[in-house]
């Protein structure tokens, strides 16, 4: 092969290569832009050095609430190595919207027999929608190691009947962790 073959082929290639970014380009824009398709990230930044101190996620605002629509507000801490709080209530076939923040390194966490699975990471609130269809607890693991007591990580989802769901006169309930 002579030095023009050899240039020849290489154009040919480069025109290949710049056709297939041209393409990728074309889907982007178009799913993003006309299909409306997007990372299902929910990018909701939070500072996690003053999680504790103050915002949503302070002691006295974790947990269940209801809020005035009927639809309930889960807010949760994951920290080495528990989630706080540890057991969370919820009325069957209501709207859930489960809040995750963590003030030290990356967790993840499903809630076993449902589609919720979500990492929470520092600096980021993690926001999962879901409606319970059937009540009982649910094991709720983190599946994200996150140091040595990793293992131990666990909280429970208890889904309630509608008679069982009695929030006080702030729409707050809790319950037991079982030991
Ligand atoms: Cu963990």
């Amino acid at each position: 092969m002579n030095e023009q073959e050899i240039l020849k082929t290489e154009l040919r290639w480069s025109a290949i290569v710049a056709g297939a970014i041209g393409v990728i380009v074309v889907v982007i824009v178009i799913s993003s832009a006309a299909m409306v398709l997007h990372p299902p990230s929910n990018i909701e930044p939070i500072d996690p050095t003053s999680l504790h101190r103050e915002g949503e996620f302070v002691e006295a605002n974790l947990g269940s609430i209801e809020n005035p629509d009927g639809s309930i507000t889960v807010r949760i801490v994951a920290t080495q190595f528990a989630f706080l709080p540890r057991c969370v209530p919820v009325p069957v076939n209501r709207r859930v919207v489960f809040r995750f923040a963590t003030p030290d390194v990356i967790h993840g966490l499903l809630i076993s027999g449902t589609n919720v699975n979500t990492m929470v990471v520092p600096g980021y609130v993690s926001q999962v929608n879901t409606v319970f269809p059937e009540p009982g607890d649910r094991f709720v693991p983190c599946h994200e190691y996150c140091g040595i007591g990793h293992g131990g990580m666990w909280s429970i989802v208890r889904v309630v009947s509608e008679e069982e769901w009695q929030p006080d006169s702030n729409g707050r309930m809790t319950c037991e962790f079982p030991h």
